[in-house]
């Protein structure tokens, strides 16, 4: 049964989103899955420090404490799954996602729909997400403002409003997976650099512009001085030492493990081979409800608000809700089998 929408609502704490943003800018290359592996980049396995260190100001508890994890080598996407590439999955497959399917609550059915956010024009606190989403029927990856929006004007921009199955789903049609988190943590850190980011260790808002995060006093104004105050094209942004492109900001990015605030403390003893996380899930804050691990942040981060472009940040998402700021990207063991 689909989460009914305000327990959607309630795990957007430290998340935002903004109203459509037509982008029309000349998109830089052609993202279509027919090109495979073209796409995707080869990590090395190694080892590294898995985790924030201990005096790290930003750092949550759930993200300490730091330990070893040893990791085998993985091809991984060199950017996010766009709409171009889902839009192709869909026509190959007829795969209806979960926001396109009616909405199964304890109170009754409701239309089908998505949580987008909006720009309100002042909020009393930054502790009521209730200010910044809502919800909206019709709104899926086909339509990511709802009616009157389609993904058909932002073909490479990473698609959203993707439930953890709908992921899945495309993933095994490609013959890949979901990363775990310490893979994705793994890339993110280029195999495992001392940095902050994954661009390095200079803040987001200093400097060259690095990533599409929220830029302006969030959720109410956006100065756009990464040019997007949505999504951005895939790839618009540098990539890291290893080839890949937007691990921080633009659209969070699913991974398979479950969630656990103390994933990391019952690991602290030696190091962890290929770590896939805990049996099941668990949030304290809404136990009844089954989450996910997602990273990376969004094109909603804001280091007033939420700064989960760090490379360590960890965030829950339950697993039968997508938003208009969550997508994905995969991996895949070997390039021997075809997709
Ligand atoms: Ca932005």
């Amino acid at each position: 049964m689909k989460t009914y929408w305000r327990s959607a609502l309630g795990l957007v704490v430290v998340l935002g989103c903004q109203p459509a943003a037509k982008n029309q800018e000349k998109e830089p290359f052609d993202a279509s899955p027919a090109y495979g592996h073209v796409s995707m980049v080869w990590v090395e396995g190694g080892a590294f420090l898995m985790g924030a260190h201990q005096g790290d100001p930003d750092a949550l508890p759930r993200e300490q404490p730091r330990h070893e994890a040893r990791l085998d080598g993985f091809y991984m996407d060199r950017h996010e799954v766009t709409n171009a590439q889902y839009a192709e999955f869909v026509k190959s497959t007829g795969y209806v996602t979960l926001a396109e399917r009616p909405v199964d609550t304890p109170q009754g059915s409701y239309d089908p729909g998505s949580m987008t956010f909006f720009s309100p024009e002042a909020v009393f606190s930054l502790r009521d997400p209730g200010q910044w989403w809502r919800w909206t029927e019709s709104a899926s990856w086909k339509c990511p403002d709802g009616p009157g929006s389609t993904y058909q004007e932002v073909l490479h921009h990473p698609v959203v409003h993707i439930a953890f199955e709908d992921a899945v789903a495309y993933a095994t049609w490609r013959g890949a997976r979901l990363p775990t988190e310490a893979e994705w943590e793994f890339a993110a850190t280029s195999r495992g650099e001392q940095v902050r980011f994954p661009w390095g260790n200079e803040a987001p808002e200093q400097g060259d512009v690095k990533c599409n995060v929220w830029e302006g006093q969030f959720p109410v104004s956006n100065t756009k001085l990464d040019g997007h105050v949505k999504t951005a094209p895939v790839m618009s942004y540098p990539a890291n030492s290893l080839g890949l492109h937007d691990l921080g900001g633009n659209v969070w990015e699913l991974c398979s493990d479950w969630y656990d605030p103390h994933t990391y403390a019952r690991r602290s003893n030696g190091a962890v081979l290929n770590p896939v996380g805990p049996g099941v899930s668990f949030d304290p804050l809404e136990a009844q409800i089954p989450k996910h691990v997602m990273r990376g942040g969004s094109f909603l981060c804001h280091p007033g608000y939420c700064s989960s472009y760090r490379v360590t940040a960890r965030m829950p998402v339950a697993e039968d809700t997508g938003t208009s700021h969550v997508g994905f990207r995969c991996v895949r063991d070997s390039m021997f089998h075809a997709p």
